[in-house]
């Protein structure tokens, strides 16, 4: 047993490359985060929107709260170890009735990291369901070598190069429905993607992508990191600060840094660049 993930749930995450659904907040409490976020996003309009939407915890308090709760940390500790560092988060935000889907995709193919061993909560903050267009996962897909992905820069696909994994059998995937406040657990390699939202309301996942411990490296990019838990000593590394209140500017000038940081190596060696 760990702190909070069961060794069933431990096991599964070994063998098949995902955890779900883990109770994290109750439905009001999630309620209640969704509120905060969505005023500040009235707030703060360019701080927050499809284009805009990787290192909001950078900006908005409540999603800093988020990246930094105690149950998400002991979870992902039960599965990475004591010390870890957060790269980044991206709000994936499927508005009502949208044509936008995510394809099968491996995180690490892009991310420019000298290991595979990290962890992505996936926490809803609406109910994220087949009709609202859910994660899907491959079970056991990250036991396997990066495929070849392709990149497509389809206009409904949301990932930033439309990159899609070649020769996945989707006949294999498992829905990950989850309740506002229940989050996934994913593998830096497990192959996953997501439908459109065909519902009137609004999908929303706040993904922390990813939590790492300090033997993984960055070796593509900068070397930017929110220190989360335990020691994380890393060469040559810059530490981001967490915002005090919302749009604090010591932090923004970090997240400006961190995103042009994640443009540079999202985008590496692409053919095209769009504005995700
Ligand atoms: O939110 C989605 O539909 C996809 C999220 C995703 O690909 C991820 O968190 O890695």
């Amino acid at each position: 047993m760990g702190k909070v993930l069961t060794d069933a749930q431990i096991t599964q995450y070994r063998e098949e490359g995902f955890v779900s659904p883990i109770d994290i907040l109750s439905e009001q409490e999630a309620g209640r985060y969704l509120q905060r976020f969505e005023e500040a996003e009235r707030r703060y309009p360019t701080l927050a929107h499809s284009h805009r939407r990787n290192n909001v915890h950078l900006s908005f308090k409540c999603l800093d709260e988020l990246a930094h709760h105690p149950v998400i940390l002991d979870a992902v500790e039960d599965l990475i170890g004591a010390h870890f560092s957060l790269w980044a988060t991206v709000l994936f935000c499927k508005e009502p009735e949208s044509p936008h889907y995510v394809s099968w995709h491996q995180d690490a193919t892009y991310m420019g990291m000298s290991h595979t061993e990290f962890v992505t909560p996936w926490l809803a903050l609406t109910p994220s369901n087949v009709a609202t267009g859910c994660m899907q996962m491959i079970p056991g897909s990250h036991l396997h070598d990066i495929l070849e992905h392709e990149d497509t820069y389809a206009e409904d696909n949301i990932l930033t190069r439309g990159q899609k994994a070649k020769g996945v059998d989707e006949t294999a995937a498992v829905d990950l429905l989850l309740k506002p406040g229940q989050m996934s657990l994913h593998h830096a390699k497990v192959l996953h993607g997501s439908r459109p939202n065909t519902t009137m309301q609004r999908r929303v996942g706040f993904a922390m992508q990813s939590y790492m411990p300090p033997h993984v490296e960055q070796v593509v990019g900068k070397n930017l990191w929110l220190e989360v838990r335990g020691i994380n000593d890393r060469q040559n590394s810059q530490r981001l600060h967490r915002p005090e209140y919302d749009a604090d500017p010591v932090a923004a000038a970090d997240r400006e840094q961190a995103d042009a940081n994640l443009d540079d190596i999202l985008y590496r060696g692409a053919a095209q660049k769009r504005g995700y």
